[in-house]
Parts: structure tokens; sequence; C-alpha cells
């Protein structure tokens, strides 16, 4: 099995939760593309109904309409029945590390608010503890000095040896830009940063950072789909 036919299996046995006349979060990414996907074909076989699409993302906002999906926004649907989204990497204790699609504060703004949270990965995501997989944990700040604040995140976590780097777009060398018109600074860890809710706050004390990607007890649900079959565990 190709590992996007994992994802597809991940993200249709989360849509298996979905019930009529939910309020959804979106996810984005390319597992969570499989999901939104599979919702429109239910609302157009009618085996699904009354479903309000909360996006995660302009992405996904696009992807939703092509599929049928109603969309509405958190000024109106201020909390989400469930939320389907997909993760870069997953610790044992369901601890996430989302943002590598850049997606991460209307991610976390829709699935903080959601009842339930399903995660849908393939079994690759899975790691021992976060930043350990050496790929990126993604940070959003504000364009102003972006340099200051890329060298205030690497000295927070110097004895992990900590590297930033501005995220570009694509091959170009034109900074990357979120939907909400901020930077997102990749931050690289050579050590595990350990206590990673004295790592968010100390992330999120820093004047000039929005958000991160780390997502701490936020999810209760994981689905993994793997070469053994698809797994579901609560939290
Ligand atoms: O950027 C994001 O937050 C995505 O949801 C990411 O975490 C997972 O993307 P993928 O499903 O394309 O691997």
């Amino acid at each position: 099995l190709t590992q996007d036919e994992l994802k597809k299996i991940a993200a249709y046995e989360a849509v298996k939760f979905v019930q009529s006349g939910m309020v959804l979060g979106l996810g984005t990414g390319s597992t969570a593309k499989h999901a939104v996907d599979k919702i429109g074909e239910l609302l157009k076989q009618g085996k699904l109904k009354n479903i309000v699409g909360i996006p995660t993302s302009n992405v996904t906002r696009d992807q939703a309409i092509s599929v049928g999906i109603p969309l509405s926004d958190l000024d109106k649907h201020p909390i989400m029945d469930l939320s389907i989204d997909g993760a870069d990497e997953v610790d044992p204790h369901m601890n996430l590390v989302k943002g590598r699609g850049g997606s991460l504060l209307r991610e976390k703004m829709v699935e903080a608010t959601s009842k339930k949270f399903i995660v849908i990965v393939d079994e690759s995501k899975l790691v021992k503890y976060i930043g350990g997989s050496g790929l990126a944990m993604p940070v959003e700040i504000v364009q102003f000095c972006w340099k200051f604040t890329l060298s205030r995140l690497e000295m927070l976590f110097m004895e992990a040896g900590c590297v930033g780097k501005l995220r570009k777009f694509g091959d170009s060398e034109e900074p990357f830009v979120t939907d909400n018109g901020n930077y997102i600074i990749d931050l690289y860890f050579k050590k595990d940063i350990g206590d990673l809710k004295a790592a968010s706050d100390a992330i999120l004390r820093l004047p000039g950072v929005v958000e991160h990607g780390m997502f701490l007890d936020m999810a209760t649900t994981l689905i993994v789909a793997g070469e053994h079959g698809v797994r579901v565990t609560n939290k």
C-alpha cells in the first residue's frame, strides 16, 4: 500500500464518526483532503445531511466548496462537534506536531474548540517524542523583524541544539506567507526538548510569536493506518 493509500484508509475510517447535523472542523493537508472528499461524496449520495464545515485553511475552503460541503466560520459556529485533521508527528501521549502545510493557526483555533478531535495519520508519523523526527516544528510569527524573533526562538532551545529557518515559498527565496499574513519559522532540534508544556508556554510568551505547531492534549482519537491495517485509539 502506498503512503497515500494509507492516508485514505485512515481518513475514511475517521469519516465513519461523522453524523448528519454536525458542525465539522475540516483539516488541511494530504490526509485531511481524503476526509473532505469523502464527506462531500456522502453528502451527494444523501447519506449525510445538514453538515456545516469550518475550514482550517483557504485551500480546504476551496476544496470543500468544490465537493459541495456547506461552509461557515468560527464567528457563527464557535464549537465543533468533530474535527478531523492530519499531523506531521504523533507521540505516545497523542501530542502532535502540525503545521508543515502552513495552516497551524487556523487548525489550532478550530481544533481547540472541538468536542472530539480525530487525528488521521499513516504510521510513518508516529514518533517516540515530539521533535524526534528531526523534522520541522513550525512557529507562526509576525513579519516585523522576523530575524529578531528567530534568534529569540533559537536561544530558547539552545540546549536542544535548536536551529531556526524562515520558511520560503516553494523553491523561491520569497518568504512563505500564511493565510493570516504571517511568516513561519521552522525549528529543528537535535535533542528532545523535554517538558512540552513548558516549551509551549515559553514560545508563546515571546512577543512576535503568533502560535506554534505543538498540539498538546488536544486530540481525543488517533487513527493510524499501516501495513497491518487501521487502528483507532481513544485518549
Ligand atoms: O500542516 C498541517 O498541519 C497538516 O495537517 C499536516 O500536519 C499533515 O499533513 P499531511 O496530511 O499532508 O501529512
